[in-house]
């Protein structure tokens, strides 16, 4: 396939400058005038059992271009063991590693890479520490605590932190957040107060709820709304009250200055798990 440098550039140009406003069903007989054919995908990384909706446009020699239907082209996915594509162009990530998207439409085709990354692993995540009733400034002091028991890394972006007051807006983890194996991190409103009494900063800041001396719940969800882990204060919230299974139904109950804090023991899902102390932010 032969086509001149310029127009190379002006493709590059285009590419840069986004992607045309709408796809257009080419006229008859126009697919001869392309010159090239470029596969998009909206990410370059999926997790196992993620899905994307991949897209094709080709490219005129003077540099205009058009979306043309995803089951126009034919696709194909390396191997397929790593990743499969559908007829419609929509790719499905099945197991780990490297995998390329290959796109073929009237002679000329097109190929983008792509990596399929495990998707996480929340079994070993924890609440470890909720330290909701510390000295004055109360809410700047206030954090949460989350133990990574697994024995791999796991990916939190997306996963949420809440109160128990259903009108809260929750903590959500950020794009790119992680907690190692074994690993703990620390959520809290603010940095520069927390600082100045725990000397050491939190690991995320922006919590918008205050913790509730007088009874409170926090809970660690999904982004789906499922929850990992749930930790009980002072008998729970009024909205989330702490259920029979629970136990003990007033503990954890912790003076003032105080944190409570998950024990060294296999997540039982009750208030045994439970004790307080003093506030240990990040250990
Ligand atoms: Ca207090
Ligand atoms: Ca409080
Ligand atoms: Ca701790």
């Amino acid at each position: 396939m032969k086509f001149c440098s310029a127009c190379v550039l002006l493709w590059a140009l285009c590419l840069a400058c986004g992607y045309p406003e709408e796809y257009r069903e080419p006229a008859g007989g126009e697919s001869a005038a392309y010159v090239a054919v470029s596969v998009y995908i909206p990410a370059a990384r999926l997790r196992t059992g993620e899905s994307m909706q991949a897209r094709l446009f080709a490219l005129r020699a003077d540099g205009t271009r058009d979306e043309l239907a995803p089951a126009s082209a034919s696709w194909e996915c390396g191997d397929g063991s790593v990743a499969s594509v559908s007829e419609s162009a929509v790719v499905t990530a099945v197991s780990e590693g490297a995998e390329s998207l290959t796109a073929r439409y009237a002679g000329l085709a097109d190929e983008r890479a792509f990596t399929v990354v495990p998707a996480p692993d929340y079994s070993g995540l924890v609440i470890a520490e909720v330290c909701y009733d510390p000295p004055a400034p109360e809410t700047d002091l206030e954090f949460i605590e989350i133990e990574n028991r697994g024995a791999r890394g796991c990916d939190l972006a997306g996963l949420q932190l809440i109160d128990g007051t259903g009108s809260s807006t929750p903590f959500t983890f950020p794009e790119g957040s992680a907690i190692p194996a074994g690993g703990r991190i620390t959520v809290a409103r603010g940095r520069d107060a927390f600082f100045a009494y725990y000397s050491i900063y939190p690991d995320f800041t922006g919590v918008n709820f205050a913790l509730n001396n007088a009874g409170e719940a926090v809970f660690l969800r999904d982004g789906a709304g499922t929850v990992l882990d749930a930790v009980y204060l002072e008998g729970g919230s009024s909205e989330f009250p702490a259920p029979a299974e629970w136990g003990a139904a007033k503990s954890p109950s912790c003076a003032d200055g105080q944190s409570a804090a998950r024990l060294p023991v296999p997540d039982s899902g009750t208030s045994a798990d439970w004790s307080c102390g003093e506030p240990t932010p990040g250990r």
